[in-house]
């Protein structure tokens, strides 16, 4: 079998990388011999045309550079300012500017020529996320036949909100150019096929592959997981683990973890919880929300407004209802080690997973995965996570109803022992059955079938790259 070729925008670091996505795809790295490829830790001033090597670790890593304004224009502007919001459903916080176009544009040229140089034959290429939308049509420009899959780990915008980027045609041309394009789940494949219907003329084929001109590709969800029983072991160790006075006998604890991002729904659970307790006045003392927050993308304007939004409101819980001997919200903004997390997960009775949008969130099934099975915590659960469609079992809630939210802590607080273990085994069945080992290998064995199906890229060579135009209307 050929070499796996992943590549993302950063490349997992250390001599053991963490995290579910690398220990998912270490083995086939391992493997085939494959390798990862990122971008390097720093920004240089002269962005090389070779591939670096990164050593250390269980298989071979290599870097491409970026120059500072690459990172800011490519990364913190186009992915991030740009993209992020779009395909998060806040078109009102794009900001359209040519030169973010540019650089992305001319970075994925740059990784694709020199993904190029190392390229053999038989080898099979996952490119993830969409900083690297465009990577397949360029690798094409370039002669590569290989199959070429790509997964989006956020939501793919609706027809309606990609009309909101100047080249959402362009971008669906990009993704045709795919064999295989995994996103999280069934809502995001109908946004997907309607916008590449509507705005790039794709069609939907009987044997379910989209068709524009001579190329065709297959649009399928891949919801992805987590090492399901590598982390329910390390909750059930690191509980014993947990700090004297985390755990209450007389107090429950409701848990949130989020990166400190706009689409988590931070300001809207933690008004909901302020909510709950001006309504529920018997659960003074006897309720706290650990809130875990670590910074990320500062220096993107959207994430400074977000900080200290959260920093007034939580403030402003905490000003009206704390006491000398309890503290409604404590707020972390910063990392935790993975193991206390886990930890943490288990001491929790009730998991606050509201985002507002999002493509799966892990979280969700962490916390799952984390829980006592003879003393379950009790899952609420955002209907706009994509995990919401495997989690049924969840207390599934609007995030913008704060009076719903608060109604439903309720409820979960007070939750009987049978329900929380009969909702749980559902939910823990599901995270296992589909855990991030399933999940690679899934995408692996359908982007072996959909190049089968695929049209010969021999007969798509000789057809020219339809360029569409560069964005105008620089904000
Ligand atoms: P994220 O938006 O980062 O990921 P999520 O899926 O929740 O969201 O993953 C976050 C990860 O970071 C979890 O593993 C969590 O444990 C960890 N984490 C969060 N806060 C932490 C803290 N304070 N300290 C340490 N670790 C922390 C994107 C998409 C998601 C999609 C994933 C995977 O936005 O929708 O689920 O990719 O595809």
């Amino acid at each position: 079998m050929g070499r796996l070729i992943c590549i993302s925008n950063r490349i997992p670091l250390g001599p053991n990388p963490s995290g579910g996505l690398v220990v998912a795809l270490q083995d086939v790295l391992e493997r085939t011999g494959g390798i990862w490829i990122g971008s390097a830790a720093e920004t240089v001033e002269e962005p090389a045309e070779t591939l670096t090597e990164v050593e250390g670790g269980p298989f071979r890593r290599l870097s491409f550079d970026l120059s500072a304004d690459e990172k800011e224009n490519y990364y913190a502007g186009h992915s991030n300012s740009m993209l992020w919001p779009l395909f998060h459903d806040r078109a009102d916080l794009i900001e359209i500017r040519s030169e973010y176009y540019d650089a992305y544009r001319t970075v994925n040229r740059r990784i694709a020529r020199l993904v190029a140089t190392i390229l053999k034959p038989d080898d099979r290429i996952w490119v993830h996320d969409f900083h690297l939308l465009p990577l397949a049509h360029e690798l094409r420009a370039l002669g590569a036949k290989n199959p070429v899959g790509f997964f989006l780990h956020t939501p793919f915008p609706t027809p309606l909100g990609l009309q909101a980027m100047p080249y959402g045609a362009e971008l669906c041309h990009w993704l045709m150019e795919y064999d295989l394009v995994g996103l999280q789940a069934e809502r995001d494949v109908v946004h997907a096929v309607g916008g590449m219907q509507l705005l790039g003329g794709a069609e939907l084929q009987d044997d379910g592959r989209m068709r524009m001109g001579a190329l065709s590709t297959r649009i399928a969800a891949f919801p992805i997981g987590i090492d399901t029983d590598d982390f329910a072991r390390l909750a059930a160790t690191q509980f014993d683990l947990l700090p004297q006075g985390i755990v209450k006998p007389t107090r429950q604890m409701m848990i949130g973890v989020d990166r400190l991002d706009y689409s988590k729904g931070l300001p809207q659970r933690f008004r909901a919880f302020g909510t709950f307790l001006e309504r529920n006045e018997e659960w003074h003392r006897h309720v706290s929300l650990l809130q875990i927050s670590p910074p990320t993308r500062e220096g993107v304007k959207a994430y400074d407004a977000i900080r200290d939004e959260l920093e007034s409101l939580s403030g402003r819980v905490n000003g009206r209802f704390a006491d000398i001997t309890w503290q409604p919200i404590r707020y972390i903004h910063r990392p935790i080690p993975r193991d206390t997390l886990a930890g943490l997960y288990r001491a929790a009775h009730v998991g606050l997973v509201t985002p507002l949008m999002d493509g799966m969130n892990l979280v969700a099934k962490e916390f799952v995965a984390a829980q006592n099975p003879d003393d379950p915590g009790v899952l609420i659960l955002s209907r706009f996570a994509g995990a919401a469609e495997q989690m049924e079992a969840a207390l599934l809630v609007n995030p913008h109803d704060e009076q719903g939210v608060s109604d439903t802590i309720l409820t979960a607080l007070t939750m009987p022992r049978h329900e929380r273990q009969e909702r749980w085994e559902l939910l823990m069945a599901g995270v296992q059955a589909q855990d991030v080992h399933w999940w690679s290998e899934a995408f692996l064995s359908a982007l072996d079938g959909a190049v089968e199906g695929a049209v010969d890229r021999a007969t798509q060579a000789e057809e020219p790259p339809q360029e569409a135009e560069a964005p105008t209307g620089a904000a």
